[in-house]
């Protein structure tokens, strides 16, 4: 296992991110491009609303990702040798849209517990300042969870638009990433991305999240993979890999996950959103 090294875990531990790790190369990231493009023309909406999240579980190029060695060394080396993946969604900006992601924890509303788990951040096109890169508050992950306002407003790509308020923006560090490339950040860190504003598709596939096999899910059901060790806890449902693209089986195991996530995700909110 090659890992982060020693400085790379103390920028996590003290900022609570690390990035920019190298872990798919240009084609690589290009095949997963040109599948969500694929998917989006052959089934137009499949990878919209709720359906843009456990994308891995149709499709064995998603599925690949989610494996990927770098990756997973460099999660290793903060949530140790027994790694789950327990969600994966797609962040996209189209240039002509006004899409953004106002400043959350995640670990606000999704239920597992305890934080003994980590997000990757898979850039599929570049992502920088002028295209809505993510920003990170850095230190936020030491304090603890905060008030966040639901707004569901139309542009927010979050399920309730779920707000902290008062950030500044100059506090903030951009996450600049070139396709392939890899940003890890911690459940409670203060994050969010602003509008893209260049002539290209802004494209993150998300990993949320690499989870301990001691993590519980404290509000639902959730459906997991095994990407590395020993699962001793059982505490998850399994779900299979993929074996084709958007077949029958995958699809079914899709849409059951995504019903469960929905639950999570909008438990004791009035509202539900269009994620
Ligand atoms: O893609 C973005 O801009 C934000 C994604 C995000 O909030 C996350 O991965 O936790």
């Amino acid at each position: 296992m090659t890992g982060l090294t020693t400085e790379q875990l103390d920028h996590y531990n003290s900022k609570g991110y690390i990035s920019p790790i190298n872990a798919l190369n240009s084609l690589e990231a290009k095949e997963v491009r040109d599948e969500i493009e694929k998917i989006e023309k052959d089934w137009p909406g499949a990878l919209e609303g709720i359906n843009r999240n456990y994308i891995h579980l149709i499709s064995p190029i998603f599925n690949k990702v989610c494996l990927n060695k770098n990756i997973l060394d460099a999660v290793e080396s903060i949530i140790g040798k027994n790694i789950l993946i327990c969600g994966t969604t797609l962040f996209i900006k189209n240039p002509n849209e006004k899409g953004f992601v106002s400043f959350h924890q995640d670990a606000k509303y999704i239920g597992l517990e305890p934080h003994n788990w980590v997000t990757a951040w898979v850039a599929i096109t570049d992502a920088n300042e002028k295209n809505g890169c993510m920003r990170m508050l850095p230190g936020s992950h030491k304090e603890d969870l905060k008030s966040h306002e639901q707004k569901f407003d139309e542009n927010n790509l979050l399920t309730r638009g779920q707000t902290v308020k008062n950030v500044s923006l100059e506090k903030t560090e951009p996450i600049v990433l070139k396709a392939g490339q890899v940003s890890l950040h911690h459940p409670t860190i203060v994050h969010g991305s602003g509008l893209n504003n260049s002539n290209d598709r802004r494209i993150g596939f998300v990993i949320q999240s690499y989870i301990g096999t001691n993590v519980n899910q404290v509000i639902g059901k959730m459906y997991v993979q095994k990407a590395r060790g020993e699962d001793k806890f059982n505490y998850h449902q399994y779900s299979k890999k993929p074996t084709e693209l958007m077949g029958k089986n995958e699809v079914t195991s899709q849409n059951k996950a995504n019903e469960e996530l929905s639950k999570i995700f909008y438990s004791g909110s009035k509202k539900i959103g269009k994620f």
